[in-house]
C-alpha cells in the first residue's frame, strides 16, 4: 500500500509500507521511498513502542536490490558442472528444460529420485520454498531431508523435556527477572526478535544482572552483560552438570517443584553425584574440561538457584556442536530443578518459541485431550491429502525420532539428515540410504556454502544428473546448477512475514517496485512450471493476495487484514507477557505438559526405550573425535567455531558495500595462539584440516579464548586452482555428520593455522 496522496504520478515520491524478511532472527518494518519506479531510500518503524526497527542489514537492502551482481536472465550451463559458465536463454527454453528433466527423472527412477533442497533465503509465507514444495507435491512428491541446522539439537531437547517447542517467555517478561544468563547467545548481532536487545538493556537498567557465557567476548557480552564467562567450545554440558552438582549438594534445588512437576530427578542425581559412573560432576571436574574456574561455576550455580526468578537463556550456538542436544537438555533440566519454569521472570530454556495467543501455546497439554501415546500412528490420515508428500507418506518412523510426541521433527524414515546429504547422494540405496537421488531442486539456499564439508559437497553435486535453482545471485551453489532461474527480491512482490519466535505481530510486505530485469517471483516461476509439468489446477494460480488471505485465515489474531496490508504491519495487542507453561504450573489439575508422562521429563522414557548409547535418557557429557581432548588435537590443535555474523545474513548480503564497512571477514585468533605461529594482526593465514583449507585475514584479539579460532559462517567459497578457498568459507572445514538427536556439528571442528603472507593488510582488520 502506498500513502494515499491523491493524483500521484511516477515522479512524485511515494512511501511503500513493506518489510524485511531475511532469515536473521528478525522480521522488521521497512518504508521504501519510491520515485520513478526506483527505491531511493529505506526508513523503518518510527511509530510508538514496541517498534519493529530494522537493523543495518535491512536498512542496506537497497544496495542488494540494485546490485550489479543480480542474476538478470535465465541461464543454462555450457561449461563443466561447477565451472560457472552459462549462456542466457529465454524463460520458455529454461522452463521447458526443467520440466522435461523433472518428468524424465520421475518416469525413469520415481519421485524419490527428486531431492528438494530448500533454504531460508526468503522468510515470507508465500515466496521462496513454499510454492516449490506445493508444486512438487502435485507431481507425486519428492525426497526431503530432516534436521534444521539452526536448532535441531535444541528442538530435540525441547521435545524430550517438555513435549513442545513453545518454551520461551516473551521478551518484555525479562523485566521480571533478577538474573539473566545469556548462554552462547549473541542477540546484539543475531537479533532474535527486533526488540530483544532493547528489553535486555531495559532489564539491566532496572538492576537485573546479566551474564554472558561464550568463547567470544561478543558484542552482547560487551554492551549488555555485567560479566563475561569464557568457556571452551563444546563443553557447556559439563559446566551445566557441575552447576547441578553444586545445587544438589548444597540443597538449593526447588524440591517441591521437582516433586510436583517433573519425572526422573533421582536418576539424574545419581549421574550428577557420580553414583552411576564413578565420576562426580564437581566444579573442579568441570574446570578441567571447560577452563571455567571452579569458583566461578560454584558462584554462578548459587546465584542462579537463589536469585529467583532467573532466566537461563540457552542459545543455539553451543547446540550446534557434536552432542549439542545434551547441552540443551542439561540447560532445560537446570531450569526445572531450580523451579524457574512457568513463572514470570523465569525461562524454560529450549527451543525458545514464545507464542502469545491462547489458541496456540496457552492450550498446549490440556488434560482433557488425554494422555499422549502413539500419536504418530493414531494421527495418521488413512488417505493422503493434497498437501501430503507421497514419498514420505505412511513411511515408518526413524529409529532415533521422538515419534510419539506431537510436533517436532518429521520422523519419516524416508528422510535423511540434512548434514548427511552428500553421502546420501554419493552412496544411495547401495549405501543403505532410502533412495537414489538423480536431481536436486534447490531454492532459497546457498546449500554448498552453508552446509558442512564443501569439498565433499562438490563431489556430490557433480554426480547428479540435473540441478535447477531459483536464485538472485551467482553464488557458489548456483555455479553447480544446470539451469538458474532468476528470482526477484521481497521488494518486488507481495508477501507476509511471521516473526521468528512467535512474537505478537505480522509484517505485510507490499510490493515496492516491479521485478528487475527478467527476474520473476518464486510463485510466478512455479505457476509457469506447473503448467509445463501438466498440473491442471493449483492454489498457485490464485492472485498473490488471495493466497495470502487463505494462508492467514486460521490466524484469528489478525483482526483486520486490510489494516495490516495498508500499514505494512499488524501489531497484536497482548494483555500480559506470555509465559511458557504458566497454565501447567498454576493449574496442573487441568493442564499437563505435552510429554508422555504429562510432566517435565528430566528422564525421558521415550529416549530410553530406543537404547542408543550416545542418546541417553538424562543429559550427559561426552567427548568425541574432534574435541579438545581427542588424539586428533596433536595434528589439529585449535577448535574452530563458526557463528553468525552481524554484517551478513548467512551468505546473503555478503557483497553489500555499506555492510562490508562494518567488519572485514577475518579469522579471530587469540594472541597466545597467534604468537606461537608467528601470526600478527592483518596477516594472511591458512586454516586447514583433512577436509580442506581456507586462506583468510587474521584478526588477533583477546576477544576470543585461547585454543579457539572463529571464522564466521557465510563468506563465499572461492577456490584457487589448488582448491584452496580464498573466500574464507567456514564450511570447507566443518564436518558433515550429526548427533543422534540431530545436532549439526558446525562448532565442533579441529583445525590448524599457519602464516601464509605477512602484513597482508596494513592497520586493524
Ligand atoms: N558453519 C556454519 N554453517 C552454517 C551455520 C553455522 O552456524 N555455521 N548456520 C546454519 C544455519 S542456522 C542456517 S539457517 C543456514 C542458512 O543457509 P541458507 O538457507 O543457505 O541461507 P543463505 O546463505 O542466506 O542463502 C539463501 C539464499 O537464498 C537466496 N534468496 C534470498 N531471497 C530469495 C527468494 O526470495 N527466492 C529465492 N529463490 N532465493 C532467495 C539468497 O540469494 C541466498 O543465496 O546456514 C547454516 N550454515
Ligand atoms: N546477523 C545475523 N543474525 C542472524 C543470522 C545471521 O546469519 N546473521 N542467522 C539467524 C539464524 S537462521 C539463526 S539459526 C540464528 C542463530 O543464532 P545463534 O545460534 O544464537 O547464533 P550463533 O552466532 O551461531 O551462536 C551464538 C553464540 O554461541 C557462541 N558459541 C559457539 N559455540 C559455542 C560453544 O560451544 N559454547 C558456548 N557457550 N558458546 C558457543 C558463539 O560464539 C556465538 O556468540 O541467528 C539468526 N540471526
Ligand atoms: S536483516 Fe533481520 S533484523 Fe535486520 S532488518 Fe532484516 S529482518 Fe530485521
Ligand atoms: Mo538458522
Amino acid at each position: 500500500m502506498i500513502n494515499d496522496k491523491a493524483d500521484m504520478d511516477e515522479s512524485t515520491e511515494k512511501i511503500v509500507n513493506t518489510g524485511c524478511c531475511h532469515d536473521c532472527g528478525g522480521r522488521c518494518v521497512l518504508k521504501a521511498h519510491v520515485k520513478n519506479g526506483k527505491i531511493t531510500r529505506l526508513e523503518t518503524d518510527n511509530e510508538k513502542e514496541p517498534q519493529l526497527r530494522a537493523c543495518s542489514r535491512g536498512r542496506a537492502y537497497r544496495q542488494r536490490v540494485y546490485s550489479e551482481e543480480r542474476l538478470k536472465y535465465p541461464l543454462r550451463r555450457v561449461g563443466e558442472r561447477g565451472e560457472g559458465k552459462f549462456e542466457r536463454v529465454s524463460w520458455e527454453v529454461a522452463l521447458n528444460h526443467v520440466a522435461s528433466k523433472i518428468l524424465e527423472i520421475k518416469e525413469k527412477y520415481g519421485n524419490s529420485a527428486i531431492l528438494f533442497v530448500p533454504g531460508g533465503g526468503n522468510q515470507g509465507m508465500l515466496h521462496g520454498v513454499t510454492p516449490v514444495g506445493l508444486m512438487l507435491n502435485q507431481i507425486g512428491g519428492y525426497t526431503r531431508m530432516w534436521g534444521i541446522p539452526s536448532y535441531e539439537g535444541a528442538l530435540f531437547a525441547s521435545m524430550a523435556t517438555y513435549g513442545t517447542m513453545m518454551t520461551g517467555n516473551a521478551r518484555d517478561d525479562l523485566l521480571n527477572s533478577k538474573l539473566i544468563i545469556m548462554w552462547g547467545w549473541n542477540p546484539a548481532n543475531t537479533v532474535w526478535d527486533p526488540g530483544t536487545s532493547l528489553w535486555l538493556a531495559k532489564a539491566r537498567e532496572k538492576g537485573t544482572k546479566l551474564i554472558a557465557i561464550d568463547p567470544i567476548f561478543t558484542d552482547t557480552a560487551a554492551i549488555l552483560a555485567d560479566e563475561w564467562i569464557p568457556i571452551r567450545p563444546g563443553t557447556d554440558t559439563a559446566m551445566l552438570l557441575a552447576m547441578a552438582y553444586v545445587i544438589i549438594t548444597e540443597k538449593l534445588q526447588d524440591q517441591q517443584f521437582i516433586d510436583k512437576y517433573t519425572v526422573g530427578f533421582d536418576l539424574y542425581k545419581e549421574y550428577v553425584l557420580g553414583r552411576e559412573d564413578g565420576q562426580p560432576k564437581t566444579p573442579s571436574w568441570a574446570e578441567e574440561i571447560t577452563t571455567v574456574p571452579e569458583k566461578i561455576i560454584t558462584k554462578l550455580a548459587r546465584e542462579y538457584a537463589t536469585s529467583k526468578p532467573a532466566a537461563l537463556i540457552a542459545g543455539w550456538g553451543p547446540a550446534r556442536t557434536t552432542f549439542g542436544e545434551q547441552y540443551s537438555r542439561a540447560a532445560n533440566v537446570l531450569c526445572a530443578i531450580t523451579g524457574n519454569i512457568g513463572i514470570n521472570g523465569g525461562y524454560a530454556s529450549g527451543f525458545m518459541r514464545a507464542y502469545y495467543s491462547r489458541e496456540s501455546g496457552g492450550s498446549v497439554g490440556k488434560k482433557k485431550e488425554g494422555p499422549i501415546k502413539q500419536i504418530h500412528e493414531k494421527d495418521k490420515p488413512k488417505k493422503p491429502r493434497p498437501q501430503d508428500n507421497l514419498v514420505d507418506f505412511n513411511a515408518p518412523p526413524r529409529k532415533e525420532a521422538l515419534y510419539k510426541l506431537r510436533g517436532g521433527t518429521n520422523p519419516a524414515s524416508t528422510r535423511v539428515h540434512f548434514n548427511d546429504y552428500y553421502n546420501f547422494i554419493l552412496e544411495g540405496t547401495k549405501g543403505g540410504y532410502p533412495a537414489d537421488i538423480k536431481m536436486a531442486y534447490i531454492c532459497g539456499t546457498n546449500r554448498l556454502n552453508q552446509y558442512c564439508n564443501v569439498n565433499k559437497g562438490i563431489r556430490a553435486l557433480k554426480s547428479l544428473e540435473f540441478i535447477v535453482t531459483h536464485e538472485q545471485f551467482m553464488n557458489p551453489t548456483a555455479k553447480f546448477a544446470d539451469i538458474i532461474l532468476p528470482a526477484n527480491t521481497f521488494m518486488e512482490r507481495n508477501d507476509i512475514a511471521v516473526p521468528w519466535l512467535g512474537s505478537p505481530y505480522y509484517i505485510y510486505l507490499n510490493k515496492a517496485i516491479d521485478s528487475l530485469y527478467e527476474s520473476k517471483s518464486d510463485l510466478e516461476i512455479c505457476r509457469e512450471l506447473s503448467k509445463k509439468l501438466g498440473i491442471k489446477s493449483s492454489l498457485l494460480d490464485l492472485p498473490e493476495d488471495q493466497i495470502l488471505q487463505i494462508f492467514t485465515s486460521p490466524r484469528k489474531d489478525i483482526k483486520s487484514y486490510n489494516k495490516m496490508k495498508k500499514d505494512g504491519y499488524y501489531k497484536v495487542k497482548v494483555e500480559e507477557p506470555f509465559v511458557a507453561f504458566k497454565k501447567q504450573i498454576e493449574d496442573p489439575e487441568n493442564y499437563a505438559f505435552p510429554t508422555i508422562s504429562g510432566k517435565i521429563e528430566i528422564y525421558c522414557e521415550h529416549i530410553a526405550e530406543k537404547n542408543i548409547p550416545l542418546m541417553p535418557a538424562i543429559p550427559k557429557y561426552f567427548s568425541h573425535e574432534e574435541h579438545y581432548d581427542s588424539p586428533l588435537t596433536k595434528k589439529y590443535p585449535l577448535q574452530l567455531i563458526t557463528p553468525h555474523n552481524k554484517r551478513r545474513t548467512h551468505s546473503s548480503l555478503r557483497n553489500i558495500p555499506w555492510l562490508e564497512e562494518i567488519e572485514s571477514h577475518t579469522a579471530w585468533i587469540n594472541p597466545i595462539d597467534a604468537s606461537i605461529r608467528n601470526i600478527r594482526n592483518g596477516d594472511l593465514i591458512d586454516i586447514y584440516n583433512d577436509r580442506g583449507r581456507i586462506r583468510i585475514l587474521a584478526k588477533v584479539t583477546d576477544r576470543i579464548s585461547p585454543g579457539v579460532v572463529c571464522v564466521y559462517q557465510g563468506a563465499w567459497y572461492d577456490p584457487d586452482e589448488n582448491g584452496i578457498d580464498r573466500g574464507g568459507c567456514a564450511n570447507v572445514l566443518t564436518k558433515d555428520a550429526y548427533s543422534p538427536g540431530g545436532a549439526f556439528p558446525m562448532n565442533s571442528a579441529l583445525v590448524e593455522a599457519n602464516l601464509y603472507q605477512k602484513n597482508h593488510l596494513e592497520g586493524n582488520p
